[in-house]
This record gives structure tokens, sequence and C-alpha cells, in this order.
């Protein structure tokens, strides 16, 4: 795929995230609209959820119907010119009208994710990333946090009812053994964006699907942070561990979540 249509999707991708969060604005400042249904433990869809999965498969099919399209609402393939869409990431914060969720939009071909959008509707907060090009928030360039060491890093770590509990607990116990903080914010998207903008310092989770992380890996990845190789082992449709961060705790954070460690760049 040549520069131009890349540039092309990338434009339309941060058209559709703004439209997208408008309608995910309008349910959250309703509230009678919170109305969740539980899909599995604290894994809830809301009546949002699927209107905007529906209006952002409608637009990507009328501007680009010779790409794939995979969300968490309604599936999809691995095509090789694929959507992949979280229409809300950060559904459980969502329903319970918590400003930490966002409207998570990538593009991914010939094996790399190109564009990334990570849009949060109330806080007005565009993060976007094309590969190679840099990443913003609102236009204006960001850069991940230049941490000084483990004592010093705050780590979002997301937990998966997917994975055994006594597993989030370990990962939890060594975060904190080795010095980090930590915090878990319900958001692999947004959390991945704070890392790539130097809010914190560190995401990891043992278990997420590709429309949950591939546009803030992106973000981190342009940032100037590192990032697990999440597509490794079938991980763009089967999901994988997600582990990114600032250079200075790559190596201690990789202590904490070995399983990403075979997928690594
Ligand atoms: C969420 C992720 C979060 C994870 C939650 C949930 P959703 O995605 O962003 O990191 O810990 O369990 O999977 O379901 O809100 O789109």
């Amino acid at each position: 795929m040549n520069s131009l249509d890349i540039a092309r999707r990338h434009a339309f991708a941060q058209e559709i995230a703004r439209d997208a969060g408008a309608i995910a604005r309008r349910y959250f400042h309703s509230g009678d609209a919170m109305g969740a249904m539980e899909k599995g433990a604290h894994d809830l869809v809301t009546q949002a959820d699927l209107d905007i999965d529906r209006f952002l498969i409608e637009r990507l099919r009328q501007e680009f119907p010779e790409d794939g399209i995979l969300t968490e609402e309604s599936g999809g393939d691995g095509a090789s010119r694929l959507w992949v869409i979280d229409p809300i990431d950060g559904t459980a914060n969502f329903a319970r009208r918590i400003p930490h969720f966002a409207v998570s939009i990538a593009f991914h071909t010939e094996g790399r994710t190109e564009s990334g959008v990570v849009y949060n509707p109330v806080l007005n907060e565009m993060f976007v990333a094309r590969r190679g090009f840099g990443a913003t928030c609102n236009g204006q360039p960001i850069r991940v946090r230049p941490t000084r060491g483990v004592t010093d890093a705050l780590v979002d770590a997301g937990y998966s009812s997917k994975r055994p509990l006594a597993d989030y607990v370990a990962l939890v116990g060594r975060l904190l053994e080795d010095g980090f903080a930590f915090v878990q914010n319900g958001s692999a998207a947004i959390g991945l964006a704070h890392v790539a903008c130097g809010r914190i310092d560190g995401y990891c989770e043992l278990f997420l699907h590709s429309w949950d992380v591939l546009a803030g890996l992106l973000l981190v990845e342009e940032a100037g942070g590192w990032v697990s190789d999440f597509t490794a082992r079938g991980g763009l449709l089967q999901g994988n561990a997600v582990l990114a961060g600032t250079p200075a705790i790559r190596q201690p954070l990789r202590r904490i979540l070995p399983m990403a460690g075979e997928g690594y760049p």
C-alpha cells in the first residue's frame, strides 16, 4: 500500500473517531443509556458500544469497501488491509460515568499497524500516530516520560478475567516487590496513550485483544517508547499479553511479564 493510500485512511480515522466520540459523549452525559449488559465477569457492553460499532462499520464500508474490518462487537477476519476497532475501550468506566474511556481505531496492513487513533471524547483528547510520522495529542507532539528508574515509575496493570486471578495477583506482587507503583484504570487504549504522552511510565496486561491495543501500541512506539510484539504467535486474531513502557524501565518491566517476552521485536 502506498503512502497516499495510508494518508487517506489516517485522516479518515481521525474524522470518524471524532464523530463516534460525539455519539459516546451524548450517551455519557444522558446517563440513561448506561444500561450495560454483561458478556462475562466484568466484561460489559452498552447500547453506545453497539451504536458506535455500527456507525464506524458503515462509514468504513462506504469509504473503503475493499478493506477488512475487525471490531470487538462484530468480530471480523485477518484481511491484508484491516481496520481494528474498539468502539468504546473502557466500557466498565463508561457505564459508571467515569471519563476514562476511548474510541480506538487502528489500520493494520502488511503485518504492521500504520495508523492509530485513541479519542477520549469527554476530555476531548485526540491521540494520533502514523508510523514514521510521530505521535500527537490534539495536534501537539507527545513523547514518553524520561523515567529515572523503577522507584519513579507508575505502571497501569490491566486486569483480564480471561486469565487466572492468581496470575494477576502475582503480576501485581512482582510490580510492587520490584519497586514500581501501579494503577488499574480499566482502559488499555487510554493507558497506552498515557504512556505515549508521559503521564505514566508503563502498561501491562496478561491478555487483551487487538482492538484494545493496536492503536495505543503505535502511539507508544511513535512517542519513543517500546512495546512487545502483540501480533506474534497469532496475536492479531487470538489476542496476546501486552507490555509497553519507557526505555529506562524496559528490562525491569520485562521481568514483570515474561510471557510477553517471546514476541519482543
Ligand atoms: C477493556 C480493556 C482493559 C481490560 C478490561 C477490558 P473493553 O476493554 O481496555 O484493559 O482490563 O478488562 O477488556 O472491554 O472495555 O473494550
